[in-house]
């Protein structure tokens, strides 16, 4: 329902009519807690040429790696309609999972989409082309915030493209609003939920979600933390119908299943399906994140400058906000928010009151600890149910 209310925004936005601009302003910028670069950042493999070569020509077709439903398709049209370059979209579920296909050596991504904590990764790997800013001017259009992530100064070598929060979506006519992470890691046999809940598929999503729950940092290193975070993911698993991290809204949404762990934006698309779909962040705590759009060292520079036109393209106000009213995250793009409406800019699940926002926590590299982490969640996946 709401996405289709913020269509028709969309098609007043491009039939080029003025938009009343909006009274209301988000929230603060979320705070940013993760640390300035290392030295060892700064000392990462030489990335590729920042300029395209002269005479170099926009390729006719890149392929953008992308999280499912994370950008409205009518975008590709107008993005080929004016440039005559194709956009052709590849998927992928976890930071992991894509960051695992680049390390093995898979070419043909000009543009990929990993969050915060990802993108300190790439960096300190040389995984990622550094920016030509001189082919992306509506940079000028992010946030003052978005200008100057800590995991990316200056964006350097992405842009941040939709930021959110990770917390527990339920169907609001079923069950009461989970107040406590209690009702995923101490499941109740007789409660509705038992056996209709899903929990992400995602390695740092989940062990956040049990450490923020046992009161611990959601970057701890401490074996002993991760240890018990573990015993409980697996004695969660007795309550759960799966690991999901790309329909689990749509089960909600038909009733299959009743609460779910997840990405606030996805559940409230879901609202589209079902308005009983509801959205909170438990009293413990969640995740805050900003996923970046960055193009890998890799790309030669005919895609390089087709996927910086891309992302130029992305950061222009109507057709950010049109990726705003798509996916339902929030935009890092100032002048897109200028045309998101009202009740979009003021929706607390969509950008998080202050009571909210002191509630969450960065997912952050944790260096070596990042194989202790996989272990650990391998062994999660691989117990059998309590
Ligand atoms: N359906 C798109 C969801 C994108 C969520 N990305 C968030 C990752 C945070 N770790």
């Amino acid at each position: 329902m709401k996405r289709t209310a913020l269509s028709l925004i969309t098609a007043v936005i491009v039939l080029g009519l003025l938009l009343t601009a909006c009274g209301g302003k988000p929230t603060p910028p979320p705070p940013q807690k993760t640390e300035a670069p290392s030295a060892k950042e700064t000392e990462a493999p030489a990335p590729a040429a920042t300029e395209a070569p002269a005479g170099v020509e926009p390729a006719k077709e890149i392929v953008l790696y992308n999280w499912s439903e994370y950008i409205d398709p009518e975008i590709y049209t107008l993005f080929e309609e004016e440039f005559g370059i194709k956009v052709v979209e590849d998927n992928f579920s976890s930071n992991e999972e894509m960051l695992a296909k680049l390390q093995g050596g898979a070419t043909g991504y000009a543009l990929i989409v990993p969050s915060d904590y990802t993108v300190g990764i790439m960096i300190e790997e040389g995984m990622l082309a550094e920016l030509d800013h001189a082919n992306i001017p509506n940079l000028a259009n992010l946030r003052d915030d978005f200008k100057n992530v800590p995991y990316d100064p200056g964006n350097k070598y992405c842009v941040p493209y939709q930021w959110g929060t990770t917390g527990i979506g339920y169907l609001s006519s079923e069950v009461d609003e989970p107040t406590s992470w209690a009702v995923i890691f101490e499941p109740d046999p007789n409660s509705p939920t038992y056996g209709r809940t899903t929990m992400l598929d995602d390695v740092r999503e989940a062990f956040a979600a049990a450490l923020v729950y046992l009161g611990y940092d959601i970057n701890t290193t401490d074996e002993a933390q991760l240890e018990e975070a573990k015993q409980l993911l697996i004695q969660a698993k007795a309550g759960l119908s799966g690991y999901d991290s790309d329909t689990y809204e749509d089960l909600v949404a038909a009733g299959e299943n009743l609460m779910a762990h997840g990405w606030n934006g996805d559940f409230l698309v879901a609202q589209e399906d079902n308005e009983d779909v509801a959205y909170t962040v438990p009293q413990e705590g969640g995740v805050i994140w900003v996923d970046n759009i960055c193009i890998p060292v890799t790309t030669p520079p005919d895609q390089k400058l087709a996927a910086e036109m891309f992302i130029d393209f992305l950061l222009r106000p109507d057709i950010g906000a049109m990726l705003s009213e798509y996916t339902y995250y929030a935009s890092p793009n100032a002048a897109a928010e200028e045309l998101l409406p009202e009740d979009f800019l003021s929706d607390p699940a969509v950008y998080p009151p202050e009571e909210v926002m002191s509630r969450l926590q960065y997912i952050e590299p944790v260096g070596e600890a990042e194989a202790l982490y996989q272990r650990l969640w391998d062994e999660v996946k691989s117990a059998p149910v309590p």
